[in-house]
């Protein structure tokens, strides 16, 4: 088997499974396994077809389809031919595509095959040059490329500061950025969190994320590869699944209202006994719902925290306290503070701005160097824009964001980009876009409107404006008409106050 020599993050991910090629990698619902030789075998397939296209280090892939193994053969076959992989949420419409198209320019397109004619105008006036399709049952035309090629791809040198992926991440004003994601980033952070959460070749991972974030793909994935470990591979989240399926399983990854789901269902204590690691993050795991499943399953979830531009930057111990309400320590390497916003470090215990230093760190956003610089202070420190506190013992607490940013069943939606399109429509004067606590979703995305004066609109005049331009995870779940929005005395929007007045509109 190829060891994969020379290219960094490529040759990190094989490594547990070299002389193992029978080993299983994934194990599908309907049965059936994946090895590691096959998988890898395919992915070397996969990279020989994208240089066959014309790939060259350095060029995107992207690929907007569902949930499945060959996406995962994508995404390491890219990494193989040196090129950069470049997921998007199938949620997003074509309008939000058509951006990312826009700006990263790739070199291949990969998409469902039903929306293959929607998207290939765009990709092409992009200068996109290939158009692939892949289908949510893993057939298409990327398959079949793959299948024209055999394996054995000599993998193309790619060092730690070469980029592997860049991951769109909203922003709080303006357009999506692209944040790049180097070899070395990737590779030392999963490597760490391998060691930390002491993951190996036993392991058997419920994978029930989705793989276009950095919380399925990278902290999900990777680890599980560079411990030669197996992941129970499904296509989305679905709580009765993953009770059938974790007796046979070790350990499972997920957001917190993947754990609020769990504890609805009867056979979770028995489902969990087996079971030797649950891990939380990429949004606030609430106490109850840590103390909860500490009562019926005998495990303290362990919550860790990151963010795409940072990968995971603190997690709490695997031996030791895995205190609720908290995400830790930060991880080996990596470097926290708490400051004001000049950027000068708080006194312990007081609340500020997180920032992050490490070898954890994205490259900056791609083509924005402007909006990177905006973010990073001198000595090499990433603004996170999380509001936190160190407690007593070190112990790392999230109490809030400085930043307008909503997070919705784990899935990031930024106020200002609803916003704008509310205030387009006809017979609004002004919305607050504001996230509002929700049992099931952690928050929900609510829009408060103010109509202009005389005219009268429903809920329905705001929402049907919504559903062509953005993807369903960040259309309001409620629209809420008031006669004016609370404001300070500059003037500025009080969101505080309306997410306090709203504070028990979902029960
Ligand atoms: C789906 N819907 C959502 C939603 N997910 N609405 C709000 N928020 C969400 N997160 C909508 C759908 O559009 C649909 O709308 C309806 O809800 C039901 O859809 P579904 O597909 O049946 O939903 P479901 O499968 O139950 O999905 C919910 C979920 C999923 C929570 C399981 O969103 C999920 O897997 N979230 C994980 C996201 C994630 O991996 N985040 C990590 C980011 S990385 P309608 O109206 O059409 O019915 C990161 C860094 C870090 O943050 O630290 O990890
Ligand atoms: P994203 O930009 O999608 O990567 O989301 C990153 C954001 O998710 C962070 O900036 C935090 O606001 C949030 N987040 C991730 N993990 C946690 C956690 N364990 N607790 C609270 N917030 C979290």
């Amino acid at each position: 088997m190829n060891d994969y020599q020379g290219n960094h993050l490529a040759q990190s991910l094989a490594k547990a499974s070299l002389g193992r090629e029978d080993a299983p990698f994934i194990y599908h619902l309907n049965g059936k396994t994946l090895s590691y030789g096959r998988f890898l075998a395919n992915a070397e397939r996969m990279a020989a077809a994208l240089t066959d296209a014309g790939l060259k280090p350095g060029d995107r892939v992207a690929v907007q389809a569902a949930k499945t193994v060959t996406m995962l053969e994508l995404y390491v076959g890219t990494l193989l031919a040196g090129g950069i992989f470049l997921p998007l949420n199938p949620a997003y419409t074509t309008d939000e595509v058509s951006y990312f198209l826009n700006n990263a320019a790739p070199h291949i397109l990969v998409c469902d095959p039903a929306r293959a004619d929607d998207l290939a105008p765009l990709a092409r006036s992009a200068g996109t040059g290939q158009i692939w399709t892949l289908g949510a049952d893993g057939t298409g035309s990327l398959t079949d490329r793959r299948d024209a090629h055999a394996p054995g791809f000599q993998a193309v040198p790619r060092g730690p500061e070469d980029l592997a992926a860049i991951l769109y991440t909203s922003g709080t004003t303006g357009r999506s950025k692209g944040a790049m994601l180097s070899h070395r980033a990737l590779e030392s952070n999963s490597q760490t969190l391998r060691e930390l959460w002491r993951f190996t070749a036993n392991d058997v991972l419920i994978h029930a994320l989705p793989i276009f974030h950095t919380h399925g793909l990278f902290v999900a994935t990777n680890i599980t590869m560079m411990a030669g470990g197996s992941l129970i591979f499904l296509p989305k989240f679905d709580a009765d699944t993953i009770i059938r399926e974790m007796p046979r399983a070790t350990t499972m990854m997920g957001v917190p209202t993947f754990y609020t789901r769990l504890l609805e269902q009867p056979g979770l204590a028995q489902a969990a006994r087996n079971m030797r690691l649950f891990i939380s993050g990429s949004a606030p795991l609430l106490d109850e719902t840590h103390r909860r499943w500490q009562a019926v399953t005998g495990h303290a979830i362990l919550e860790r925290y990151g963010m795409t531009e940072t990968n995971m930057t603190t997690s709490n111990p695997h031996d030791g306290e895995r205190r609720p309400g908290t995400v830790g320590f930060a991880l080996p390497g990596v470097e926290i503070r708490v400051c004001d916003d000049n950027g000068v470090e708080l006194p312990q215990g007081e609340i500020g701005v997180l920032e992050v230093r490490g070898p954890n760190l994205f490259s900056g956003y791609w083509k924005m160097p402007e909006k990177t610089a905006e973010e990073m202070r001198d000595d090499g420190f990433f603004i996170t824009g999380d509001v936190a506190r160190i407690d007593g013992d070190g112990y790392l607490q999230i109490v809030g964001r400085a930043k307008d940013l909503i997070i919705s069943g784990g899935l990031n939606v930024y106020p200002k980009e609803v916003e704008s399109l509310i205030d387009a429509i006809d017979g609004v004067l002004e919305s607050a876009v504001i996230g509002v606590p929700h049992p099931d979703l952690g928050e929900a995305v609510v829009a408060v409107v103010v109509p202009e004066r005389g005219a009268t609109l429903d809920a329905a005049q705001i929402l049907a404006p919504l559903e062509k331009p953005l993807a369903r995870f960040k259309q309001p779940k409620k629209v809420i008409f008031v006669d004016e929005l609370p404001r300070n005395t500059m003037g500025k929007v009080q969101k505080n106050a309306l997410r306090q007045q709203y504070t028990a509109l979902f029960g």
